[in-house]
């Protein structure tokens, strides 16, 4: 039998059929999928539950017209594995992987809330960047050249090779919000400020250098869509989701995305309610450096590592990197084709659109600036030399 769309009954029949649930028992189905690409699907006895999600062979926030290869679930059931290997504690998972229908049978996370929604209504997360700094130091770290053997590492690397979901980013974040492309989407009253960076050409050159290592630097395993909405938080617990992005690529991407989406929602709140963002960024980086130099002192399988001068050098470069990529995600997330309800959703629209105006403007700054100092510090001060209180008040 070939790939056929699940529906809420059939996913019952399908859980069953694969011993998730027992033939006799009563198990009530929800479609509760707010992603841009897949249906998942929530089941429950009144017990336990289970979550099935299927991939489709287009993209839902598209439609039809956007075929897209239903390949990903392999790439995102094999990552969340590959994950669960050196951080269980912060990954679902993994019950089963379905090939020919696409499907991944998974924990049920719904104890815990949407990182992004939970942000956004006003909730912390105090663990939520020390999780953050483990997860993604450990998975660099040991997908990396320092901490497996290359010879492994060429393998793993050959089997992320993952062509439509690259090419979403390499468009969606790197190309089309920074010319007039279709795929764009923003406010009219925007089309100042997006000229502006359309003009932009020490812009231009620089996002075009770092779509070039996204396209070229096969550091480590990254994630490849850490955004808010692909983590999951209660006061206690942390889990990433989703990596259906997963490919090898630049150490920075990671950090730079999940930094960006903290700072969409920094825009979004008022000068009191900020800090604990900032604490967010600044210490997500910290108890990476913290956790990667750890593992680099003790589990270093290069031989150059143990050059105590080459450490520092690639910390500063991770955050180089993280610091521009950063940048391209605030603006891919305002004038490109997926926003964030950070900002889409701030209520009135007069500081809607001066929470976008800044999302631009720390975007392009973020993209432009040479940092020789790995100092996260550097976001809050970014931040605050756009943001004026007084125009936020409008
Ligand atoms: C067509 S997919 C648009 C965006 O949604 C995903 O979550 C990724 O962020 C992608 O860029
Ligand atoms: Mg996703």
């Amino acid at each position: 039998m070939g790939y056929k769309q699940l529906t809420e009954k059939t996913a019952v029949t399908y859980a069953k059929e694969n011993g998730y649930f027992s033939e006799g028992t009563v198990v009530t189905c929800e479609e509760i999928g707010d992603g841009n690409l897949n249906y998942v699907f929530r089941l429950h006895d009144g017990k336990k539950g289970l979550i099935l999600k299927q991939a489709l062979p287009y993209a839902k926030v598209v439609g039809e017209s956007w075929p897209l290869s239903l390949h990903r679930a392999t790439i995102e059931s094999h990552a969340l594995q590959i994950f669960a290997k050196y951080v269980p504690e912060y990954v679902p998972e993994v019950y089963g992987h379905d090939g020919t229908l696409a499907i991944i049978a998974m924990e049920d996370l719904s104890a815990l809330t949407i990182t992004r929604k939970g942000l956004i209504d006003g909730e912390d997360y105090p663990l939520l960047s020390r999780h953050i700094g483990r997860f993604l130091a450990h998975v660099l770290f040991y997908t990396s050249d320092f901490g497996l053997k290359s010879e492994e590492k060429r393998v793993l690397d050959s089997q992320f090779v993952n062509p439509d979901l690259c090419k979403i980013t390499e468009d969606l974040v790197f190309t089309d919000p920074f010319a007039n492309y279709e795929t764009n989407d923003y406010e009219e009253e925007l089309q100042d400020i997006v000229d502006e960076l359309w003009c932009d050409k020490n812009l231009k050159l620089k996002v075009g250098q770092y779509k070039y290592k996204f396209l070229t630097r096969k550091e480590a395993l990254i994630h490849g869509d850490l955004h808010t909405g692909s983590i999951f938080s209660s006061s206690s617990e942390t889990k990433v989701i989703d990596p259906e992005f997963a490919t090898f690529g630049p150490l920075g991407f990671d950090l730079g995305q999940f930094i960006a989406n903290l700072l969409a929602n920094a825009l979004s709140r008022k000068e009191n309610k900020r800090n604990v963002i900032f604490f967010h960024i600044e210490q997500t980086w910290s108890v990476f450096v913290e956790t990667f130099t750890k593992l680099w002192m003790l589990e270093g399988v290069e031989a150059y590592t143990q050059d105590k001068q080459w450490l520092p050098i690639v910390l500063r470069n991770i955050f180089k990197d993280a610091v521009s990529f950063a940048g391209c995600e605030m603006i891919r997330r305002t004038i490109g084709l997926a926003h964030v309800a950070d900002l889409d959703e701030i209520p009135q629209k007069e500081v809607k659109l001066l929470a976008k105006r800044h999302a631009l403007r720390l975007g392009r700054k973020l993209l432009l600036h040479e940092t020789e100092n790995a100092d996260a510090r550097l976001f809050r001060i970014l931040f605050e030399s756009i943001v004026f209180e007084k125009e936020l008040r409008v």
